[in-house]
């Protein structure tokens, strides 16, 4: 028996992806609502088809604003006992600029706090998941301006103290070192560049990129500080797309190769959240791409001041990283590398790697000596609905069954990994192409790619297993 007692098993969503209700309730639009035409006003439906390119069909999404109680009850009936959501920015500020806090959002978030407790469920709150007000990329170009540090703070400070005897687990900024790299990583930073109308697509500014990233660090220490002033049990994470690369072989120039690309690909980040300092390998890199962060007076001492709490990650995949530029490349959505013969992949391409999972507690472990959660891992998959509205998804229990069995190891290992979140435990739009047709859930929603269909929410058959998953505390599986 692995697991810890008091493992906080779960499932992780985001509001960008899965809340709808994008102009409801006094709601901004934020930066994932514009992707596809960047208007204010023209609400979008799942319009991305593979020749389209990159959209965000989130307008409707799985419109949890107006299903949320049935949801919490299906997690509640699975044996949830965290919930990983995001509060949307922009329905607290519609502006991100605003004196006064919107309180018909505010309400919203407390009703769904108060129903997640109903159920014995404890929330988990991305405060920022690519869904910062649009108004701040105009006026400011998101987060390379150094102003959005306390306008984030201003709305930790709202959100904190309103939540603080309802939410104790926070994550400051989803997957965080997508900033690191330039394609698919402005949309966390809100930047858009000179002459560009779109966020997935434009030309690069690693200048931009990584002055927005400190700003984000900084404002991340700032609210962790906060965060403990207001109640000091809360815990308070960071959050990284973390994808272990492997050098393809064993010559010592795809070893070298593939050291540089984790280093600022998953590690930058991580070791300024964690460590409170910028590691030594950030200075060269600067340098050499004639990177030049302006730091104001104070910034150095902020970052060791508001060190997070625990580390998390998402978790789908990994690469491999080569010199020899013949082997075929994994392609597919905002994912490089190598393809690994030794791997089967998704139908996104994704390759499917439980092994790694436990090789990457471990490094991790090694590195950072704070407590772990998985926060995001799961299947993309085309489910389809049968007869009598079911779904057999064994290919996806298969997935995280073997994910589970190797958490389990790690923790066998000497890994303190805390909780377990799969990623779109209820189905919603993907992030990466847009589409509802890319599964994740226990749950199927009933909604194309288009937004059509009763948004009707039927149990999978992993809908079954993952309760026996928790209510045996990981020893069924
Ligand atoms: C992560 C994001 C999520 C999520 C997930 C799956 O990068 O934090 O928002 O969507 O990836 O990716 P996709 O939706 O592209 O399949």
């Amino acid at each position: 028996m692995s697991f810890p007692k008091g493992f906080l098993w779960g499932g992780a969503t985001a509001a960008n992806q899965y809340e709808g209700g994008w102009n409801e309730g006094g709601k901004g639009p934020s930066t994932a609502d514009m992707l596809t035409n960047g208007t204010h006003t023209t609400p979008r439906k799942i319009t991305r088809t593979w020749e389209d390119g990159l959209y965000y069909p989130n307008h409707t999404a799985s419109n949890f604003y107006h299903h949320y109680k049935e949801d919490i009850a299906l997690m509640g009936e699975m044996g949830f006992k965290v919930f990983r959501m995001s509060i949307a920015w922009s329905r607290i500020f519609p502006k991100g600029i605003e004196e006064e806090p919107n309180e018909e959002g505010l309400r919203f978030y407390d009703e769904v706090f108060d129903e997640l407790h109903k159920q014995g469920i404890e929330p988990l709150v991305t405060i920022s998941h690519y869904e910062s007000p649009f108004y701040l990329t105009e006026k400011y170009n998101g987060w390379a301006s150094r102003e959005l540090v306390d306008l984030y703070v201003k709305y930790c400070s709202v959100i904190f103290n309103r939540y603080k005897d309802k939410v104790k687990y926070w994550l400051t900024f989803n997957e965080i070192n997508c900033g690191t790299m330039p394609l698919g990583g402005y949309l966390g930073l809100g930047i858009l560049n000179e002459g560009t109308t779109d966020f997935m697509n434009q030309k690069d500014d690693p200048q931009l990129r990584f002055q927005g990233l400190h700003h984000q660090f900084i404002a991340s220490a700032k609210a962790v500080k906060l965060g403990h002033e207001i109640n000091p049990d809360f815990k308070i994470g960071c959050m990284i797309a973390f994808m272990t690369s492997y050098p393809y072989s064993c010559n010592p120039k795809d070893v070298l190769k593939c050291q540089k690309e984790m280093q600022m690909g998953n590690y930058y980040c991580g070791d300024v959240q964690v460590r409170g300092e910028y590691p030594y390998f950030a200075k060269q890199y600067w340098k050499e791409n004639n990177i030049q962060i302006q730091m104001e007076e104070g910034d150095e001492a902020l970052l060791k001041e508001g060190t997070v709490d625990f580390y998390s990650f998402s978790y789908y995949m990994t690469n491999c990283v080569s010199t020899d530029p013949n082997l075929e490349g994994i392609g597919g959505n905002l994912i490089g590398g190598v393809k690994n013969p030794y791997l089967k992949a998704s139908d996104w391409g994704w390759q499917i790697d439980p092994d790694g999972l436990r090789y990457t507690l471990n490094e991790l472990y090694a590195r950072y000596q704070v407590p772990l959660m998985v926060v995001e891992n799961g299947l993309g998959a085309f489910d389809k609905l049968e007869e009598g509205n079911k779904v057999h998804d064994s290919y996806r229990i298969d997935y995280l069954r073997e994910h589970i069995k190797c958490m389990e190891e790690a923790i066998e290992d000497g890994v303190d990994l805390i909780g377990y979140t799969p990623w779109g435990c209820i189905d919603l739009v993907s992030a990466s192409t847009g589409e509802m047709g890319k599964r994740y859930g226990f749950v199927y929603v009933d909604s194309d790619d288009y937004g059509n269909g009763s948004f009707n929410r039927y149990k999978k058959d992993s809908f079954t297993w993952y309760k026996k998953v928790i209510a045996s505390n990981g020893t069924d599986l």
